[in-house]
């Protein structure tokens, strides 16, 4: 048995594509087993390897783990991207559910009908640049480090730049207002492991496109 990690979910970002982003920034190689139909799905379901019948799901470790969040902590933590100690690792979750809370915003463009498409970015890209990116803009600014959290890399990072990008795709001058995010962007972008992964051919997934939707919506059962 090969020892990579397996993860179980469509050939798309969605809930998965932040453990690629951490798997690949731990330079941790792993394989994909992608949904393509429903019956791809209902098959993963009745074989048992779903706690909660729901996927993303990655086998690692000898485990099945479930649910993103505590797939997420459990890499972090594997691979010291979850800071020093308890008030490190507070402050690291903060940062990354408030960044999850933008990504799901960002995320949800893609699902908006036609005629209210031009609203909804609207008030996603006013949340970005007035909740959430100044916060991080002042957290750079105040400790002048590199990183985030306690002067080292951790999944935080990771988070940050993972959703810098998803807001620029939508709004490519998002960033305007923002140096030290700009600055953070370039730097993070060029950690090894990063830059790898955000080169072509990585195993980094696309933003969804509208022709993609029906199948996505299919296997999930979405709004049938
Ligand atoms: O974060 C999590 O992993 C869970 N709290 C939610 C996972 C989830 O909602 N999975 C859906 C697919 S939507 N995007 O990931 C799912 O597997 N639905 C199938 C079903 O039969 O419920």
């Amino acid at each position: 048995m090969s020892g990579k990690p397996k993860l179980h979910y469509f050939n798309g970002r969605g809930r998965m594509e932040s453990i690629r982003w951490l798997l690949a920034a731990a330079g941790v190689e792993f394989d994909e087993c992608f949904l393509e139909t429903r019956d791809d799905l209902l098959k993963l379901q009745e074989s048992g390897a779903l706690l909660f019948q729901q996927v993303p799901m990655v086998e690692i470790d000898g485990m099945k783990l479930v649910q993103t969040r505590a797939i997420g902590s459990y890499i972090a933590a594997k691979y010291n991207l979850y800071g020093k100690d308890l008030k490190e690792r507070a402050l690291i979750d903060m940062y990354v559910e408030a960044l999850t809370d933008l990504d799901e915003l960002l995320m949800h463009y893609a699902f908006q009908p036609a005629d209210k498409k031009e609203q909804y970015l609207a008030n996603t890209v006013d949340k970005a640049t007035n909740r959430y990116f100044p916060v991080f803009e002042k957290v750079l600014k105040d400790h002048g480090q590199d990183f985030l959290v306690g002067n080292q890399f951790s999944r935080a990072d990771v988070r940050l730049l993972e959703t810098l990008l998803m807001a620029e795709e939508c709004k490519p001058d998002i960033l305007a207002k923002f140096p030290l995010l700009q600055s953070f962007k370039a730097r993070i972008s060029n950690v090894p492991t990063i830059k790898k992964f955000l080169q072509p051919g990585s195993q980094r997934k696309p933003p969804l496109q509208e022709k993609d939707l029906p199948k996505v919506m299919k296997i999930f059962n979405i709004g049938q």
